[in-house]
This record gives structure tokens, sequence and C-alpha cells, in this order.
């Protein structure tokens, strides 16, 4: 059975584009693949989190796991700092990354072209570390967003210079990115990422938001003067994300649901939209009670990190002995 693994990195509450654009998709494929997921508690430290809404949105995170129907019988889902293997494997990681590559991550690109002041190292060094979170695992598959693609091509070349280094160690990954859905755009600017950072909130749909402010912001999402239901993202960025929305949620293709609202406005067109979402984030919110009432995230948890450990010491044991700095095998 091939590997599949994936992170997500909960700075903030899990959205709408996490789903559609991730989550979602592990569930999907948790029955076909050897499923590993995990929450990048590490990669969230890159940048100041508040420590007590960090811990909040980390177990959040993890009932949203379970809620969107993450099964801990077919998945491995664990915490990145459970397995101490990750981080040391970064390191080695970073050792065979060279500066000019991670001058060249759009990610942070985007950082320093927004002037952002204090940027970390360890957020100059986020790739080599998502790297090793993948190579630990011999993940065949990375299931993520648009926005991560370049990170997952950085360790497929991190992979391949190893193995020429040092003799056949990693398995070299495919990034899998959803053709519908890969990126949710921002409600009130669709030329950006939905992103769980959006200062004003409008533009970006928590998975724990209220049914009520679910609908208000959709029904307030930005649109057009072209009065007509049409995918065109160049000239349509506002309708064609909710189009993207919807065609993903019910499964219809983008075509049909434009060819039902020809002639008609975009009011009963966005209340569909606002139905279907809200009836999708209130099941996820139902089943999410429960499991926070459950008490069994510690326990999911717990399995979780035993079964990766396992993986990750042996894969971690073969890199030291292989690039000369173990004398003894570790017990
Ligand atoms: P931020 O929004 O703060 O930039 P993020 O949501 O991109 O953070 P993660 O939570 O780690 O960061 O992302 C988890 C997964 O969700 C990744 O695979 C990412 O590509 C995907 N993802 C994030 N936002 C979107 C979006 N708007 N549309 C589709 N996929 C997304
Ligand atoms: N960088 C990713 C989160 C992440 C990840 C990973 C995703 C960390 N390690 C390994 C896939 C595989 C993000 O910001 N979304």
């Amino acid at each position: 059975m091939k590997r599949m693994l994936s992170g997500i990195k909960p700075t903030g509450q899990l959205t709408l584009g996490n789903y559609l654009g991730a989550l979602r998709h592990f569930v999907e494929y948790q029955d076909e693949y050897e499923m590993f997921v995990f929450i990048a508690n590490l990669h969230c430290v890159t940048e100041y989190q508040e420590p007590a809404q960090l811990k909040k949105n980390l177990k959040d995170a993890i009932a949203l796991y379970l809620a969107c129907g993450l099964d801990p019988e077919k998945s491995v889902i664990f915490l990145q700092t459970d397995v101490m293997e990750q981080a040391q494997l970064g390191f080695i990681m970073m050792c065979n990354t060279y500066m000019g590559e991670l001058n060249r991550m759009t990610q942070f690109k985007d950082k320093c072209a927004k002037g952002e002041k204090n940027i970390t190292s360890g957020m100059f060094v986020y790739p080599p570390l998502m790297a090793a979170d993948i190579l630990c695992y011999d993940a065949d598959y990375v299931p993520v967003g648009e926005d991560q693609k370049q990170h997952v091509e950085l360790t497929r070349d991190l992979a391949i210079r190893f193995n020429n280094k040092y003799g056949e160690t990693f398995t070299v990954p495919e990034p899998l990115v959803a053709k519908v859905g890969a990126r949710i755009m921002s409600l009130q600017d669709p030329s950006k990422k939905m992103s769980k950072s959006d200062e004003t909130n409008k533009g970006c749909i928590y998975l724990l938001d209220d049914l009520a402010v679910v609908r208000k912001k959709i029904m307030s999402a930005v649109t057009d003067m072209c009065a007509c239901v049409r995918y065109d993202k160049e000239n349509q960025s506002g309708i064609s994300n909710l189009l993207e929305i919807m065609s993903c949620i019910t499964g219809e293709p983008i075509d049909s649901i434009c060819a039902r609202y020809e002639g008609k406005g975009y009011g009963e067109f966005k209340k569909e939209v606002a139905d279907v979402v809200c009836e999708e984030i209130g099941k996820i919110q139902a089943r999410y009670k429960e499991i926070m009432e459950s008490g069994i995230i510690e326990k999911v948890l717990e399995d979780g990190a035993k079964k990766a450990r396992y993986v990750a010491h042996k894969k971690l044991d073969k890199v030291q002995r292989k690039i000369g700095i173990e004398i003894r095998k570790r017990s």
C-alpha cells in the first residue's frame, strides 16, 4: 500500500480553505493509502503565538480532523512534537539545503516583500523541517493546497540530493494538488487566498464559525457588475470562487451549476452557496461537539504518536548511520 502524509499548521482556527484544499482529501484517501496526518505545531511557532490560544487551536484542530472524518483506526493521527525524530532529521535536512534555495521560497519571499519585520530564522528554515516531516515516513504522496506545492518540490530535490550523496535512503515524494478547491480565495478580496490570518475575518470562513455568521459572510461576498453566474477567474473572481466552493462540496460540475443559474441573479446563487456550506459545516460542528465531550483526543494522539515514532525512529537511525554521526544503534 502506498503511503501518504500531510500536516496542517493551526496558527489560527481551521478554515473552509483548509477543509476543501486539504483536510477533505485526507479523509477521501485514508481507505486507499496508508495515511499519516499530523498537526505541525513546531511550524506554528516560527511566528509568535499566544500560548493559551495556540493550545486551544491545536486541540480544536485534532477534534476537527476527527469531525471531518479522519478515522484513527485507518489513519495515524499525531502531533509533530510527539515525534522528536522529525526535528532531529529537520536539522540534518537543513545541513543539506542551500541558503539560495530557501531564499527562493515564495512563502518566505512574500513575507520579505510585505516588509514584515523580525522574520525568524525558524521561518527561514521552515521548508527543510517540512521536508523532514515527509521524508521521515517515506511518504509517496503529499496532498496539499496550491501554496504548499513548492515546499514539496524542494523536499523532492533534497531527497534526491541526499540519495545521490549517501546512497538510496529516502522515497522521493510527489505533491498531490486537487484540480478544484486547491486555492479557495478570500470572500472579501478574491485576489488573495482565504487565510486563517485574515485580519478582517470577513473574507474567511472558519469551520467553527457560528452558522449565522457563515451565512452572512457568504451573502456579503464581493462579486462584480456582470450579473451573470459564470466561471471566469479573471473577470469574475468572486463568483468563480463561490462556484468552486459549491462544486467542491456538492460534487456538481461547475458548468452544470452555471447552467442552472442562467438568467438568475447573484442573490439567489449566494443563498444556495450559503445553504450548501452551512449544511456541510453544520455536520462537522455537530461531530466536533461530540468529540470534544468524549475526551478521546489524548488517547488518539498517544496511539498515533506510538505508531509514528516507530517508523520515524527507524528512518532517523538509518540516516544517522549513513552520514556517519552514529556509532552504536539507538534503542
Ligand atoms: P495561513 O492561512 O495562515 O497562510 P495556511 O492555512 O496556509 O495558513 P496550513 O493550515 O498549514 O496553513 O494549511 C494546511 C493545508 O491547507 C495546506 O495543505 C494548505 O495548502 C491548505 N490550504 C490553506 N489555505 C487554503 C485555501 N485557501 N485553499 C485551499 N487550500 C488551502
Ligand atoms: N507547511 C505546511 C504544514 C506542514 C506540512 C508538513 C504539510 C508542515 N509539515 C508536511 C505537508 C507535509 C503549511 O503551512 N500548510
